[in-house]
């Protein structure tokens, strides 16, 4: 399996406010290259770096003004004085407006965000940029044919951010930016498999009316865990999407037993849908030792799920998402995809 890398997210090492206090977020460049290093030990085929995509090919997705945003908001925070990583601490809920955009950072910051886990540094853009365009280039080599799988091993990543903010560690949103290119380039169908413990809210935000591009979700119940506000059983898309959206909440405390038994469901589901390609949101904070999810996936279940995504039976994107505890997130996501190359 061919894996998409580049080194642009280590511009990216931002904080986030844990029990009270500024710290590194668990969010880390030593994720991605703890991850890199067991592809390469492992063998599982070659590492190749990005394309380059113009900021056109994210507003597929995006809003050209989210996205002008991104790319410009550490300029205009900077341009204060201020040093610090920019992070938004204002929010507008319920019947506050979202047609105006604010003109000063402050105001931009909580606009365009929703919560304080995405903070933006000097290098936040590039790494960004970086890692939509991993998942663009596995996406066009799929489409290209001659491949039936590939990895973008993106950083930050993306499943929290919806079309017009960001959340969660993530900025734009990978795996719906490849998804739509997919489609541009000729893709009838694609489902997006998310695995990550927390829903993917945006990827859902995203496609939620549309019946082209079906979302299904395996994640902690939201009643207990993050994002919280999204994620529940009962959203099942909306007019020409509804029936393209399931969510799979899960309790605290779910093991592989637990877990095999959506994860099957959601592959038939995808399965009777026959996409042109499987996206997989590939975050492997479902591991036990995880420091801020609730389920109990040991190392070798991971091979398991693995070989259920393969019995999809469709060519598969597998795009980087979350996984916190890093001593073994290296070998947890290289399970996944080897134990996909195995059963197919
Ligand atoms: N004290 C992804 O896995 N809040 N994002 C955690 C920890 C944010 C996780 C709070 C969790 C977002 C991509
Ligand atoms: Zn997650």
């Amino acid at each position: 399996m061919l894996t998409f890398y580049s080194p642009a997210h280590q511009l990216h090492h931002a904080t986030e406010l844990k029990d009270g206090v500024l710290m590194p977020c668990f969010e880390t460049p030593s994720r991605a290259e703890t991850i890199l290093a067991r592809v390469r030990e492992q063998g599982l085929g070659e590492v190749l770096p990005p394309g380059d995509y113009p900021a056109e090919r994210y507003a597929r997705v995006h809003t050209p003004r989210y996205v002008r945003f991104l790319e410009k908001a550490w300029g205009e925070w900077s341009a204060t004085g201020r040093r610090h990583d920019a992070l938004p601490l204002i929010w507008p809920v319920r019947d506050m407006r979202s047609d105006i955009e604010p003109e000063y950072i402050d105001g931009k910051l909580g606009f365009y965000a929703m919560d304080a886990g995405v903070a933006i540094t000097a290098g936040t853009w590039e790494a960004v940029r970086g890692s939509a365009n991993l998942a663009l280039t596995g996406m066009d080599r799929l489409s290209a044919g001659g491949q039936d799988s590939a990895f973008a091993l993106c950083r930050p990543p993306g499943h929290h951010a919806a079309a017009e903010y960001m959340g969660g560690y993530c900025y734009l949103n990978n795996a719906a930016i490849a998804a739509q290119a997919g489609l541009d380039a000729g893709a009838r169908r694609i489902a997006i498999l998310d695995v990550d413990f927390h829903h993917g809210n945006g990827s859902q935000s995203i496609f939620y009316s549309r019946p082209d591009v079906l979302f299904a979700s395996i994640h902690g119940d939201p009643k207990r865990s993050y994002p919280y506000f999204l994620g529940h059983a009962d959203e099942k898309g909306h007019g020409p999407g509804e029936g393209f959206n399931h969510n799979y909440p899960l309790p605290h405390g779910t093991d592989w037993y637990g877990y095999r038994t959506a994860l099957e469901h959601a592959g038939r589901t995808i399965a009777t849908y026959a996409p042109d390609v499987v996206v997989v949101s590939l975050g492997v904070d479902t591991f036990k030792d995880d420091p801020i999810s609730h389920f109990k996936l040991g190392n070798e279940d991971y091979l398991r799920m693995g070989a259920a995504i393969a019995a999809i039976g469709r060519p598969t994107l597998f795009v980087m998402e979350g996984g916190y505890w890093v001593d073994d997130i290296g070998v947890n996501a290289v399970n996944v995809l080897s134990g996909f190359e195995a059963a197919r």
